[in-house]
């Protein structure tokens, strides 16, 4: 459903088997020594998540792109998967758009999980211009997921992103003011077997 111009909520896109397989996908990728991590931003605050990039590297402190951590431990940034590439596309081509994404960033939230109101604009300014859409899946527990305007201060909607759901955001949303307000406990499907909630975003650098 198109929730915005170019911003679309598939809820329940995955089934409950492809939730399963993404959640423990996500715990091993974590687990790796490249894995999860708190990243401190550009004034010193601590994220309230943790968070894995694939393909390329988020440096939280200069926000650019790079393949390494060098804003944390130095090592090589985890190569993003085709197959979870290949999930990307196909969403992003459910609604109608396209995208080759070469990075994807992993975020996993406890119940005291938060992400503050932001644009994503660190990816190339061709790509951002060119309305290429951020792809995101969540699996785990249910979160609030803000939405507004390109300002800051535009009136925000709150959606309810549950386990499989796909968010796409491009075309003229490419650029909206965005954040996680919330995650709500012990709302995972319990075959899931975990707690907290990961979240994906494709995107093309
Ligand atoms: C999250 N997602 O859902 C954080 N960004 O945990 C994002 O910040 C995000 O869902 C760009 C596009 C889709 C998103
Ligand atoms: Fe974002």
């Amino acid at each position: 459903m198109e929730v915005f111009p170019g911003a679309f909520h598939l809820p329940g896109y995955l089934t409950l088997e492809e939730q399963i397989a993404l959640a423990r996908r996500c715990g091993t990728i974590g687990g790796e020594p490249a894995g999860f991590y708190t990243p401190t931003v550009r004034y010193g605050a601590r994220m309230r998540l943790q968070m894995v990039c694939l393909g390329l590297h988020w440096n939280a402190r200069t926000y650019k792109y790079e393949k390494v951590r060098s804003d944390y431990d130095g090592l090589p940034v985890q190569p993003l998967p085709d197959d979870l590439k290949a999930l990307a596309r196909r969403v992003a081509a459910e609604t109608g758009m396209e995208v080759s994404p070469d990075l994807c960033i992993l975020n996993s939230y406890t119940e005291e999980g938060r992400l503050g109101l932001h644009q994503d604009k660190d990816e190339r300014a061709e790509t951002i211009a060119a309305g290429y859409p951020v792809v995101s899946i969540s699996v785990g527990d249910s979160a609030k997921f803000r939405m507004g305007g390109t300002r800051r201060k535009d009136p925000l909607r709150t959606f309810i992103l549950r386990s499989g759901d796909a968010f796409v955001f491009g075309g003229p949303s490419r650029l909206r003011y965005h954040g996680v307000s919330g995650i709500l406990p012990g709302t995972a499907p319990p075959q899931l077997e975990i707690q907290g909630r990961f979240n994906l975003t494709f995107r093309q650098y």
